[in-house]
């Protein structure tokens, strides 16, 4: 006889570029544990299209991640029926170029920081509040394995993503006895637009990266985010790596002399 598993269900659940792939896997997999969600992105029209597909309580919140008084402004008003936010995933974000750092538009490592770290940073900060107050939430944030293995032509990508996996270590210790779970999820080669958007639109390049292998998938990803989401409230899990089977580590590269 199999024995069951407590789960927590959280009833708000914050999603930031909740019209990207992981954002659209994570809002699915929330509405069907019946969460109402709070769907972040930077096109009405596309937050829209998404919340129509989903059998879900949504509200949807526009502005751009790097705006913070608009970002401010959004969480403010909130209707009262989705003030008090369970769960916020922070996973707007995403890497642009991939030429080498002394190759690299400075004005892409500008947007990187200003979106991964200032957006994710800032938001956390005002949910926190209301968290605090009520000493219930999670915050889960999207990381990276390229926040602990960097590779040519990752620079401010992978330091992004190391900045937010130690951010969220250091959470965990402010908010301590808060009853706040904080996540770091932190995926490796996953099939989404990511690898379009960091190669500015290149089809060719972008399909290139996840080419005759199997890479994890968006809804691999918001399995992964789910499970860390439903444990017990007593159970928390601060960083959790992923990876298709295909991809491993390398060996460091020498460089030998003649
Ligand atoms: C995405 C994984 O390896 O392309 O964060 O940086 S990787």
């Amino acid at each position: 006889m199999s024995e069951s598993y407590p789960r927590h269900h959280p009833d708000i659940v914050l999603i930031t570029g909740a019209t990207g792939d992981f954002g659209k896997a994570f809002a699915q997999r929330f509405a069907a544990l019946g969460a109402k969600l709070i769907l972040h992105g930077r096109s009405q029209e596309k937050l829209d299209a998404l919340a129509k597909t989903l059998d879900a309580d949504v509200h949807t919140i526009l502005f751009d991640i790097t705006d913070k008084v608009a970002m401010k402004a959004a969480l403010d008003n909130l209707p009262e029926t989705f003030q008090n936010i369970d769960l916020l995933i922070n996973n707007a974000g995403g890497a642009l170029g991939a030429d080498p750092a002394y190759q690299a538009d400075p004005e892409d490592w500008e947007t990187m920081i200003d979106i991964n770290n200032k957006g994710l940073v800032l938001m956390t900060r005002f949910v926190l509040d209301g968290m605090v107050k009520r000493k219930r939430g999670h915050i889960i944030n999207i990381g990276s394995t390229a926040g602990s293995y960097p590779y040519p032509g990752g620079h401010v990508y992978c330091a992004t993503k190391a900045f937010v996996k130690q951010f969220s270590l250091a959470l965990r210790a402010d908010l301590q006895g808060s009853n706040i779970r904080v996540t770091n999820v932190e995926p490796g080669m996953v099939e989404t637009q990511f690898s379009l958007k960091r190669f500015k639109g290149d089809a060719e390049k972008a399909k290139g990266v996840y080419a005759n292998t199997t890479p994890l998938t968006a809804k691999d990803v918001a399995e992964s985010v789910f499970w860390a989401a439903t444990l017990p409230a007593h159970f928390n899990v601060n960083r959790l790596e992923i990876m298709p089977t295909v991809q491993s580590f390398g060996a460091l590269p020498v460089e030998r002399f003649d």
